[in-house]
């Protein structure tokens, strides 16, 4: 069932409120709404209500972001539709509007459950701030479902605790020690996301950097995991540094689904890290080839899991743009945050990308520790020289469950609030936080105010994405203080 946001006409609720009603929702999934101009389909509620759905229990999503709905809006939907149960899915960035959600729903009378990677990594601070009833830590499918069968209660009639559910009994402080729920370990046994919620045909969807061939675009996930380390991410601690992948097969199923079903005409592999397993990569490839769904593609890639033939092969299925965690282009800043790559494999893989006609777009951190002025200058150098067509500048946000968050503690400000994310929290010896947000956006203002970069952007950019453009090109400090 669908809420229609503008008018608030919601659907009337069902007959019966008691959850005999085969027809009523067993939970609300929320994604909360925050300020930002980046807006992908949330493929967290997506996949968890998908999986209730296949084992026969019915959720609704509820996009708070997407609709733009206030916390009271919220609450209204669940009267409506008589749901007594939300959970609500959390990144650190939203942690706060998280938590302020779900006191709101408590007051209500509602059980809140919270899940995420913020709570997994800070399942006690979570529960203390929010006021929740329980967090789940880890993947939530199996835990979720536990959940749903046992009313929403984590202690089972055997007496014992489904695995991964935390309520503030178990928890007795933040060093409290977690066990992470259940995994369904073949992903090809996860039902695909419930796109008939998440809406994929959505005008508001926006692409990263808001340059399509197509529209509409969404992402899409062939595995989960990544098997590197780099000390400033949060996957390889979320996902005890293992990648599974689903089938060829099943993720062509999905890509087929989208483009038949709902319309979509560009798909972005939103995985952590797509050529971990370049074998694979290479068959995912040719089931697209074989299949002519002719969809445009892109995805982000390690530069060390690139050479020029899987690029070609990659070309071939549609991949049109290839983005790459490049982070600095100092040696002794890539040792130090573990990138295990060196600058002449990033060159390389930036030069096959570009010499096979597809777009290339490099991602940066600046403000690791041990960064200088002198490193900066050999990024900002690598930025300008290198045939580059897109780039992200970012500052360092010490992310919680990444190896930085314990090894810099004491030394940066744990805050995560929205300032959190767009300014420097950590500020390494010799420089300061001003220096910091300037080189970011001299490096950005440097990079895109060239006539190359600006036509071959004018050539991707869509109507519909129009009125984020802005708003995203002043948070990347194009314009603006
Ligand atoms: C798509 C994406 C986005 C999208 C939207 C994400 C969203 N869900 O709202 C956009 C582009 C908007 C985005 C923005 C940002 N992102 Co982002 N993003 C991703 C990405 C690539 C995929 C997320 C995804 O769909 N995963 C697939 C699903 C299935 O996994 P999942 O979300 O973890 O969900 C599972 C469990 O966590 C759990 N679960 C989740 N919710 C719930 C709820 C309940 C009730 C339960 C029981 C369980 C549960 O069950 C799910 C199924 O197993 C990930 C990297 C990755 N590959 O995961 C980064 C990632 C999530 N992003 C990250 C970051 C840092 C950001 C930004 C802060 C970047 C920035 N500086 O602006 C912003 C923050 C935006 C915001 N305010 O929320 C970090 C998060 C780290 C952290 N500690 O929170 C990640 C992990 C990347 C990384 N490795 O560092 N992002
Ligand atoms: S930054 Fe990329 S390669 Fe490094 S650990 Fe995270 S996902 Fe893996």
């Amino acid at each position: 069932m669908k809420y229609d946001k503008a008018s608030k006409n919601l659907p009337p609720p069902p007959q019966s409120a008691t959850g005999s009603d085969s027809s009523n929702y067993c939970i609300a999934l929320i994604r909360p709404n925050y300020k930002g101009s980046d807006l992908a389909p949330c493929l967290s509620l997506g996949y968890l209500s998908g999986y209730l759905k296949a084992n026969k229990h019915k959720a609704l999503i509820i996009d708070a972001k997407l609709d733009e709905l206030s916390n009271s809006d919220i609450l209204a939907i669940l009267k409506r539709e008589h749901i007594s149960v939300a959970g609500i899915t959390c990144l650190s960035a939203v942690a706060s509007e998280t938590a302020i959600l779900s006191q709101y729903l408590k007051v209500a009378g509602i059980k809140v459950i919270i899940g995420g990677v913020h709570p997994t990594f800070m399942p006690y601070q979570m529960l203390v701030s929010s006021g929740a009833d329980y967090v789940v830590c880890g993947e939530g499918e199996i835990a979720l479902l536990k959940l749903a069968e046992n009313n929403f209660d984590s202690k089972l009639p055997d007496g014992t605790l489904i695995k991964g559910v935390y309520s503030l009994n178990e928890l007795e402080d933040e060093n409290a020690p977690v066990i992470r729920a259940d995994i369904v370990e073949n992903l090809d046994d996860i039902p695909y996301p419930d796109w008939e919620q998440l809406h994929p045909a959505h005008s508001a969807w926006t692409p990263p950097w808001f340059i399509a061939k197509q529209v509409p675009v969404v992402g899409i996930m062939s595995s989960r995991g990544c098997p590197y380390s780099c000390k400033f991410c949060s996957s390889p601690n979320f996902y005890n540094r293992r990648t599974r992948m689903r089938s060829p097969e099943n993720v062509l199923g999905e890509m087929r689904l989208l483009k038949e079903k709902y319309g979509i005409r560009e798909i972005k592999f939103l995985d952590e890290n797509m050529t971990s397993d370049t074998r694979y990569v290479n068959d995912l490839c040719n089931a697209i080839i074989k299949s002519n769904l002719n969809l445009p593609l892109f995805t982000q890639a390690r530069a060390d899991r690139l050479d020029d033939k899987l690029v070609k092969t990659m070309k071939r299925a549609g991949f049109y743009n290839i983005g790459i965690g490049i982070e600095s282009a100092s040696p002794v800043m890539l040792k130090n945050m573990n990138k295990r790559e060196d600058i002449d494999t990033i060159k390389n893989a930036i030069k096959v990308i570009s010499d096979n006609g597809i777009l290339v777009a490099g991602f940066f951190v600046l403000g690791m520790p041990g960064e200088t002025k002198q490193t900066i200058k050999e990024t900002m150098d690598f930025i300008m020289s290198e045939p580059l067509d897109l780039i992200n500048v970012s500052i360092l946000a010490v992310l919680p469950g990444s190896d930085y968050w314990s090894e810099l503690e004491g030394q940066y400000v744990r805050a995560l609030d929205s300032s959190y994310w767009s300014q420097a929290t950590y500020v390494p010896d010799g420089l300061t936080a001003k220096y910091l947000v300037d080189a970011e956006r001299q490096a950005t203002r440097k990079f895109y105010l060239r006539p190359r970069i600006i036509f071959k952007m004018l050539k991707y950019i869509k109507l519909r994405h129009v009125r984020h453009i802005f708003a995203r090109l002043r948070s990347m400090r194009l314009f603006g203080s």
